[in-house]
C-alpha cells in the first residue's frame, strides 16, 4: 500500500519521496493498522478531512432525525411509536457520540453546529427527500439504514481511533433500525393489497436516494483516493454501494416487492447483481442546496437552535457564577 501511493494526477496522493519524514512515519503507522489518536502527530490534510467528514456524518444523524420524527405521533400502534421514538434518540446520540469523536480534533461542537445551520457543511443528500406516509418509515429503516450500516461496519476499522471506536455502538444501534424497518415492510407487504402498494411505492421513491447515498460514482470522487490512503475510508463509494445491491435485492424478493429498476439482474459472470446508476444530476443538486426537502430541513435545525438559546444562556451562566464563586474561595483561603 505505502509504496503503492504513487501521486497520480489530481488524487493529490503525496508519494513517499514526497512526504516530510514525519509524513513518511504517520504513512508507515496507518500501513501498519495503527490507531492514530487525538494527541498523536498528524497531516493538517488529515485533520481537515476528518473533521469534514466526522462533522458530516454527525450532521446527518442529527438532520436525520426530522423525517422520521415526523412520523413519532402518527404510528400506526403503541409499540410501533415506542419503536420508532427509541430509533430517532438512537439517531440523537450518535450524533452526539460522532460531534465528541470530531471536537478530539480541535474543532467544537458550536463551531461545527454554526456551520451545518449556515449550510457551509453538508448532510446526507438522503434527507433532503420528504417521508410521505407510514410505509416511507419501513423504507427508510430497511434501506437508508441498511445503506447507512454497509457504509459503517468498514469504518469500524477506519484509521482515527475515536471514530472508529464511536462506530462499533453505532454499528450495533443501526443493525436494530434496519430490522424494524424490514419488520414494517414485512407487516405491510403482508397486509391489504392497498398497504402492499404503499410498501412498494415507498421502496419506489426510495431506492435511488439510497444508492445515492453512497457518495458520487468512484470517477467523480474527489477525496476517495487520499482518505482510503490513509484509511480514513475502507472501501470506494461504488464497491460499498454494489454490496448494498447484492444484499438488498434479495431482500425485495423476499417481500415480494419489485426493485424499480428493471436492469437489476444477476450477472452470472461476475456474481453481482447489475443495477442503473442513479440520476447524478439530481444528487449533485440536492447536495448544492436544490432538493425538495433542504430549506425545510435546515430552518428546522436553525429554529431548534434559535429556541434552545435559553438553556445554552442559563448553562453558561450557571457556569460562570461557579467558577466565579470557585475563584473567590480560593483567594480566601490563601
Ligand atoms: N450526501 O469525494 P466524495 C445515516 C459529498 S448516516 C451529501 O466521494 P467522501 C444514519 C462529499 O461530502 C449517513 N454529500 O466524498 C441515519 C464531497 O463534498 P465536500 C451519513 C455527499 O467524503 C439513518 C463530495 O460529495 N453517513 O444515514 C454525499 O470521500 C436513518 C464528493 O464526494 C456518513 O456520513 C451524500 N450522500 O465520501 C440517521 C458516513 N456523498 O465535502 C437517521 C461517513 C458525497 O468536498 C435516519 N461518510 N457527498 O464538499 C462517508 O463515508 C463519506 O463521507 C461518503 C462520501 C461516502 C458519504
Amino acid at each position: 500500500m505505502y509504496a503503492q501511493m504513487i501521486k497520480t494526477a489530481g488524487t493529490g496522493v503525496k508519494s513517499p519521496e514526497e512526504m516530510t519524514d514525519q509524513e513518511r512515519a504517520f504513512q508507515a503507522r496507518i500501513d501498519a493498522d495503527e490507531k492514530i489518536e487525538p494527541k498523536d502527530w498528524m497531516p493538517d490534510d488529515y485533520r481537515a478531512t476528518l473533521i469534514r467528514q466526522i462533522g458530516q456524518h454527525a450532521h446527518s444523524e442529527i438532520v436525520g432525525q426530522l423525517p422520521e420524527g415526523n412520523w413519532i405521533t402518527r404510528a400506526p400502534t403503541l409499540e410501533r411509536k415506542a419503536i420508532l421514538l427509541a430509533k430517532v434518540q438512537d439517531e440523537a446520540g450518535h450524533g452526539l457520540y460522532l460531534y465528541c469523536a470530531a471536537e478530539t480534533l480541535g474543532i467544537s461542537r458550536d463551531e461545527l453546529t454554526e456551520d451545518l445551520l449556515s449550510g457551509k457543511m453538508k448532510y446526507s443528500s438522503i434527507f433532503n427527500y420528504p417521508t410521505l406516509n407510514w410505509a416511507d418509515m419501513g423504507a427508510v429503516g430497511w434501506l437508508v439504514d441498511g445503506a447507512a450500516i454497509m457504509n459503517q461496519v468498514p469504518l469500524q476499522r477506519t484509521s482515527f481511533g475515536p471514530y472508529s471506536r464511536a462506530m462499533v455502538r453505532i454499528c450495533k444501534e443501526e443493525s436494530f433500525h434496519q430490522r424494524q424497518g424490514y419488520d414494517i415492510m414485512m407487516k405491510m407487504c403482508q397486509g391489504t393489497e392497498e398497504q402492499k402498494q404503499m410498501a412498494q411505492d415507498a421502496m419506489n421513491r426510495t431506492w435511488f436516494p439510497a444508492l445515492m447515498m453512497f457518495g458520487p460514482s468512484d470517477k467523480d470522487s474527489v477525496h476517495s483516493t487520499q482518505s482510503m490512503a490513509w484509511k480514513i475510508k475502507i472501501n470506494t463509494n461504488d464497491e460499498l454501494r454494489q454490496k448494498f445491491v447484492d444484499q438488498t435485492v434479495p431482500q425485495a424478493e423476499y417481500l415480494g416487492l419489485t426493485i424499480p429498476d428493471e436492469n437489476v439482474k444477476l450477472n452470472k459472470k461476475t456474481g453481482h447483481y447489475d443495477y442503473s446508476e442513479p440520476d447524478w444530476s439530481e444528487f449533485f443538486e440536492v447536495i448544492k442546496g436544490n432538493g425538495p426537502c433542504n430549506t425545510e430541513r435546515l430552518n428546522a435545525r436553525n429554529k431548534a437552535w434559535d429556541d434552545g438559546k435559553w438553556v445554552r444562556d442559563g448553562l453558561l451562566a450557571h457556569a460562570r457564577k461557579k467558577a466565579a464563586r470557585k475563584a473567590s474561595a480560593k483567594t480566601a483561603a490563601e
